[in-house]
């Protein structure tokens, strides 16, 4: 009835076969070295990106364990998972924060590795360390890594020594001599932007634009950073006016192999939150996007650097300028595994298990455009965050369509986390394909029972600027401000 299996002789020469198959294989550097992959893996995370690691898990084989807060209880990726730990009640200071709770998590699952997602405590090299300590494989840089990068001063130092264009400015932090500062300033010329060395993300930071406003900008940003990052130091660059913001993905494994998977051009955003992303970015061409990616590449072998990366660029008049790198998972890395081919997700996972990377630069090909769009539960123009119900919920299909979202019809969305609900994201062969796809996506889709962005994204892929060849980073809020004036 079934097909007859193999003798226990023809079974052990068809494996010495595949073995020196492999064999051949590895020596052209095709397959990395076997090592022992994770049983399972904690997801120290929630919502969208806890699904898109439990399902990246699952096709490896890896069980999973998802830890959630009481609000999280009965979402659908919590029952998903093999396992699930409640960590503490709602607020994630109280539970997607806690430490102790996460580890003690890992140790009563048996979990090897933990996976940490984008925010929380992604970037907490304190973190990293106490996962480690404890035992664990931290899917991730290493703690100093993340530390490094966490300072905004020693990160951009580290980057120009590796060979990284930075915005022009002056190394190291501001001294506290007013007329130092005063010199600094005027060899940079005006305007300039102070910013928090333990800021990041928009966070902690003053644009001066005459010599009179300077001083007390320091003071100002100074105080500010001290009770916000408990850290006083600030340093000066050069005031990029219209820039776009591109940033460049990276793999980076623990043998000293880097590639870059290009860039996405992620100007389209609002008080510092992105809400369209898109790979390739439309003004690149591929002598810039080679030497960038180069660079990058080449800084995370002269680092040390492991796991998935991002050098976050502004970009002015065909230059880069490194402005910060995260050591995450970004929300919008969808964008890139689909111009690559390549899921990024996997690839942190198998690089914390010591894998080597299973392609070199010249296998990465860059093909088609993606765009993807965050779907927040929020209003539309006034931006007020929209909890509650999900009465309907319908995604969109089709060719090149993808939706990353954990959220279902009678979901309940509860008001103490971001507002994202899922992304969003559509590819074609072209920008204008993948446009065109979007549109018909957004149209598709149907939420009930709660407000979405859905209309604004709707209206963005409709504006003529965005369908040239997109914006600089003030173009939204300088268009919402019109808008509203024409109201
Ligand atoms: C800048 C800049 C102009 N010039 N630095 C904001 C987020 C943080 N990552 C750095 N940011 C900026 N740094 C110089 N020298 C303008 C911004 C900026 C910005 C950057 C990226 C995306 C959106 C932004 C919105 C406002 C300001």
């Amino acid at each position: 009835m079934f097909e007859k299996k193999p003798s226990l002789k023809l079974a052990d020469e068809m494996s010495q076969a595949t073995a020196l198959k492999n064999k051949i294989l590895r020596a052209a550097t095709i397959l990395p070295e076997p090592v022992q992959m994770f049983e399972k893996i904690l997801i120290a995370n929630r919502g969208e990106i806890a699904l898109r690691i439990q399902r990246a898990c699952r096709e490896m084989g890896i069980k999973t364990v998802a830890v959630h807060s009481e609000a999280d209880a009965d979402a659908k990726y919590v029952k998903l998972a093999d396992e699930s730990v409640c960590i503490g009640p709602a607020p994630s200071s109280q539970s997607y924060l806690q430490v102790p709770a996460i580890i003690s998590a890992a140790e009563v699952t048996d979990a090897q590795a933990i996976h940490p997602g984008y925010g929380f405590l992604s970037e907490n090299a304190d973190f990293a360390e106490r996962v480690e300590k404890s035992g664990f494989v931290f899917i991730g840089p290493r703690a100093e890594t993340i530390r490094l990068m966490g300072d905004k001063v020693s990160a951009k130092n580290a980057m120009k020594k590796a060979g990284v264009p930075c915005v022009p400015g002056v190394d190291g932090a501001l001294p506290d001599d007013p007329a130092e500062i005063i010199k600094i300033a005027r060899s940079i010329g005006y305007p300039v932007i102070i910013k928090a060395a333990g800021g990041g993300g928009g966070r902690g930071m003053r644009v001066v634009h005459t010599e009179a406003a300077l001083l007390n900008a320091v003071v100002m940003t100074r105080s500010e950073a001290q009770s916000a990052f408990n850290n006083p130091m600030v340093y000066m660059e050069k005031f990029l006016e219209n820039p776009r913001h591109i940033e460049i993905q990276i793999l980076a494994d623990q043998h000293g192999n880097a590639v870059y998977l290009g860039e996405r051009d992620c100007s389209m955003q609002r008080r510092h939150q992105k809400i369209i992303e898109e790979a390739p970015a439309p003004l690149l061409n591929p002598k810039l996007r080679n030497k960038i990616g180069e660079r990058c590449a080449e800084a995370c072998r002269k680092i040390g650097y492991r796991g998935a990366g991002t050098f976050e660029f502004l970009y002015e008049n065909g230059e880069f300028f490194f402005i910060e790198m995260n050591t995450r998972v970004q929300v919008e890395h969808p964008v890139s595994e689909m111009i690559t081919g390549i899921d990024i997700v996997q690839q942190q996972i198998r690089i914390a298990a010591g894998e080597k990377l299973p392609f070199r630069q010249k296998d990465i090909e860059f093909r088609g455009h993606a765009i993807e769009c965050r779907i927040n539960a929020e209003h539309p123009y006034k931006f007020t965050p929209s909890p509650g119900r999900i009465t309907t919920w319908h995604t969109p299909g089709g060719p090149g369509i993808r939706v990353d979202s954990h959220v279902y019809a009678n979901y309940f969305v509860p008001p103490h986390y971001d507002s994202m609900i899922g992304k969003l994201i559509a590819y074609g062969d072209t920008r204008e394909q993948a446009l065109a796809r979007m549109r018909t996506a957004l149209s598709e889709m149907a939420v009930e029972g709660i407000e979405t962005n859905i209309p604004l994204h709707q209206e963005l892929m409709l504006d003529a600027a965005f369908i040239q060849g997109g914006t600089s980073i003030h173009y939204l809020e300088h268009k919402l401000a019109e808008s509203k004036k024409v109201k």
